[in-house]
């Protein structure tokens, strides 16, 4: 069997059933496992120049292939072109794009570097998968280094719509880029349409589309592949995670300062994208609509930090602070604060666990490939007391999870109603809703995700 090499921007901290393994982390993690093979990409440090040389970690038949960005590099790389115009530009943000022409070819320099580093690994018959827009460039990259294995690429984050993507300057170039790859994947159908869109009126190029399979595609003088490939997890662990998790301190104590109270939860990395600012409005909406609903009912926000090094990420901090404080001194009592609002991360168990103490999953992002936190928040409901998801149409997921109460997140009175009809659902409705739902999980689970990318790149 071929050897799998995995490319990310960062490899994943997996410590083997650790609390920080993520279902995207695991699933990919497992399938280097079975195939034997390699995980590159950035440690994570920024060193001092001249760049080291790769750190070789062998766990199993895993090899973890690491190694450090120096300043100037996280600068332009990591920070600016992919986190201050590719980030925001993908996310449907044109309006906070920042390009800089010296960060572009900091990107391109980077990922040119990388492949460097990668190449002499390889060998004939290995199988690359690279994840994400840090790493669009690189399958044309490790061509210009005379590699010939089969590249595939995954974006985990949306493919935007033709008009977006000609406000990123170089877009053609980024486009031309992808065309190296022999399989692209793509969250959801619409993205993949968005990227075809733009190959057959802007790049002159061609999409053979055959229900079932690949589309395939010719532009730019190389032919290649792309498909839909919604991610999943592992319903079934995350479902045992929250079992196991209700005993926890941090849950009984959630459930103690509750009392009766009903509880709202949403996770998310506090990031412009996820809508965090909106959703609390709508949460202030509810209070004001439906005065019965004060001191009945709270809501907890874990928002972990995430990019806190960037003016944007900062702003977005500062607003939200200001928004929670602004509704909890609207609405707060004596023994009742409304919004919790807590900037700092929690491990897995516990998350899991507080997402089935809930009653209501409030996923709301303005704009995500996919969103994990909707498919983990279903995954740990009870069976026979199911929380509601109230979701955002602009996630990934609300292209599967039909169960949900879908929202537009821009709409506050609507999202605030959504809320309301969540915390009143009956008993077999939220029942209904979660079966149809967990079915769903199970059935596109991170596995399937992972072979079903795998086979066709393979075949
Ligand atoms: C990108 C795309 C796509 C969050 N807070 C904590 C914590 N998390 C975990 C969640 C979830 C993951 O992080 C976040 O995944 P999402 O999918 O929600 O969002 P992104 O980070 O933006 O991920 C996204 C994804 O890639 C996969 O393709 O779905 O659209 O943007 O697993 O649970 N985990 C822990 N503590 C926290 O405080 N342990």
């Amino acid at each position: 069997m071929s050897r799998l090499i995995i490319v990310s921007n960062r490899v994943a901290p997996i410590s083997e059933g650790g609390p920080a393994a993520g279902g995207l982390a695991v699933g990919v993690y497992d399938a280097l496992k079975e195939t034997g093979g390699m995980w590159f990409g950035w440690s994570g440090d920024v060193v001092a120049e001249p760049p080291q040389s790769i750190t070789l970690e062998e766990r199993g038949r895993v090899t973890f292939a690491t190694i450090g960005l120096a300043q100037r590099d996280y600068d332009q790389y990591y920070r600016g072109f992919s986190n201050a115009t590719l980030w925001p530009a993908f996310h449907y943000r044109p309006d906070l794009i920042q390009f800089d022409r010296d960060e572009f070819d900091g990107y391109c320099r980077v990922n040119r570097w990388l492949a460097k580093q990668l190449a002499p690994l390889l060998k004939a018959d290995d199988v690359i998968w690279v994840h994400d827009y840090h790493l669009i460039p690189f399958a044309q990259a490790l061509r210009d280094e005379g590699v010939t294995n089969r590249i595939g690429f995954f974006l985990h984050i949306p493919f935007p719509a033709t008009q977006v993507l000609l406000s990123v300057p170089r877009h053609r170039v980024l486009v031309e880029a992808l065309c190296s790859f022999d399989l692209l994947g793509f969250q959801t159908a619409p993205d993949l349409r968005a990227f075809c869109d733009y190959i057959e009126t802007q790049a002159n190029g061609s999409v053979v589309r055959i229900a079932g399979e690949p589309n395939a595609v010719s532009a730019f003088g190389k032919t290649l592949r792309a498909a839909a490939y919604p991610i999943g997890v592992y319903p079934d662990e995350i479902a045992l995670l929250a079992k196991d998790g209700e005993s926890g301190r941090e849950v009984q104590t959630v459930k103690t300062t509750l009392r009766d109270r009903k509880l709202i939860m949403s996770v998310d990395r506090l990031d412009y994208s996820k809508g965090l600012v909106e959703r609390f409005r709508a949460f202030e909406k509810l209070l004001e609509h439906q005065p019965a609903q004060r001191n009945n009912v709270s809501f907890v926000q874990i928002a972990p930090p995430t990019r806190a090094d960037m003016d944007t990420y900062r702003d977005i901090r500062l607003q939200l602070e200001a928004e929670s404080g602004r509704i909890n001194g609207r609405y707060a009592e004596l023994d009742w604060t409304p919004i919790r609002y807590i900037h700092r991360q929690y491990e897995r168990p516990v998350l899991a666990a507080l997402f089935r103490a809930s009653h209501v999953g409030f996923v709301t992002p303005l704009r995500d490939g996919m969103n994990l936190v909707a498919k983990e928040y279903v995954a740990a409901q009870d069976p026979d007391d199911p929380g509601v998801l109230v979701l955002s149409q602009f996630a990934g997921a609300a292209q599967e999870l039909n169960g949900a109460l879908i929202v537009n997140p821009l709409d506050i009175a609507g999202m605030a109603d959504a809320l309301a009809a969540a915390l009143a659902m009956p008993l077999k409705e939220r029942q209904a809703r979660y079966t149809d739902m967990f079915a769903q999980l199970r059935e596109n689970n991170v596995s399937v995700w992972r072979d079903n990318f795998m086979r066709d790149l393979q075949a």
